[in-house]
């Protein structure tokens, strides 16, 4: 599956990126989303593959372009039989988030990518639009924290295993109502938060790298990119946890104002979730035998650039990682949109 289909995610999220950093400081969220989607969802549909979209941009009837169930690629065409064999025919899971952090991108802030995870089929977790509560951390302390544990036991057990006190850990943290406790918590044991306002993908992946000064995802963000943080973490060895959350009391967001507790125990049921509390793991979040995952950055991260625009062209830094290869490539591209193209490249 890696070989070819490697080399043509990354075009798909670098394009994606490219068309949302137009977009980039405009004060417009939509549209910094809309043109990814667009770019995503056009080069995703040159690839020879049968794919079918499980994370999207929402149900059908919301969402026009990459929405769950959307079949995407080469072989879904209606002349799909000329030339995709179906003996080799490559049928596999997308999710995708084509501008995750749309915020950051619209106010020009760090950390927004565009991003994907891909397994063969029924191989992602189709996660409900729900929360998640989250737990990431470096892969020394993979299996030894617990999201059913508390924070101050969760940062004792991974200052150890990184052989460092708990004041030198940083957890990053999303600035939201819901985490008033969590972060008066994790600073009364003494390690240090680092607040974000959007982002928490970019933020699990970045503990399973060491340099980028992060050792802990805690709290509670959006469940569908919960599975396309699982599926790095996953190939990368880290440390994911996910647990739904269907109590907008706990959530405390605008958007969940009229959901109940009930309400949404029996949407759980209703999409055959039978134990609502189950703690998931990377591995069964992203439980295919394959899993390649790309994101690149729109906005400047703590992995990726943001994409650079100069005159003829842009300049990219995607990652992609592959449970397969066991790889984790950062790819730096220069997108050359003259023709001819009259770089000078350096
Ligand atoms: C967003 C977004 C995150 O979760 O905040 C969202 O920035 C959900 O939280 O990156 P709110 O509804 O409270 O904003 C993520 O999308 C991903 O988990």
């Amino acid at each position: 599956m890696e070989s070819t289909l490697g080399l043509e995610i990354i075009e798909v999220v670098e394009r994606a990126a490219v068309a949302s950093a137009r977009w980039m400081g405009k004060g417009d969220k939509d549209m910094a989303d809309e043109v990814a989607v667009e770019a995503m969802r056009e080069r995703m549909n040159d690839i020879h593959m049968r794919g079918r979209i499980v994370i999207g941009e929402g149900e059908r009837d919301d969402a026009p372009m990459l929405y769950i169930g959307e079949e995407v690629g080469i072989c879904t065409r209606p002349d799909a039989k000329e030339f995709c064999n179906p003996e080799e025919l490559l049928e596999i899971d997308i999710a995708v988030d084509p501008c995750e952090g749309t915020n950051l991108c619209a106010y020009g802030q760090p950390g927004s990518m565009a991003v994907l995870a891909i397994s063969e089929k029924g191989g992602l977790f189709n996660a409900p639009d729900f929360y998640m509560k989250k737990l990431a951390a470096p892969s020394a302390a993979k299996g030894k924290v617990d999201i059913r544990k508390s924070a101050t036991e969760n940062l004792k057990i991974i200052a150890e295993c990184l052989d460092r006190s708990i004041d030198e850990l940083v957890v990053v943290v999303m600035k939201r109502d819901r985490h008033t406790e969590l972060i008066q918590e994790i600073r009364e044991v003494g390690a240090r938060v680092k607040l974000i306002s959007d982002g928490d993908v970019s933020a699990a992946i970045s503990c399973a790298f060491s340099g980028t000064n992060t050792h802990a995802l805690m709290g509670i963000g959006a469940a569908p990119e919960g599975v396309i943080s699982a599926a790095a973490m996953r190939c990368l060895g880290g440390h994911f946890q996910g647990q739904l959350v269907y109590d907008p009391a706990v959530v405390k967001t605008k958007e969940w104002a009229n959901m109940t507790k009930e309400g949404n125990l029996k949407r759980l049921e209703e999409m055959n979730i039978t134990d609502p509390d189950k703690v998931y793991e990377a591995e069964e979040l992203a439980s295919g035998e394959t899993v390649l995952f790309a994101a690149c950055g729109i906005t400047a991260g703590m992995l990726m650039d943001g994409v650079r625009f100069f005159h003829g062209g842009a300049r990219t830094q995607s990652l992609v990682i592959s449970s397969q290869s066991k790889t984790a490539r950062f790819v730096d591209t220069i997108h050359m949109t003259d023709s001819p193209p009259k770089l000078q490249l350096r």
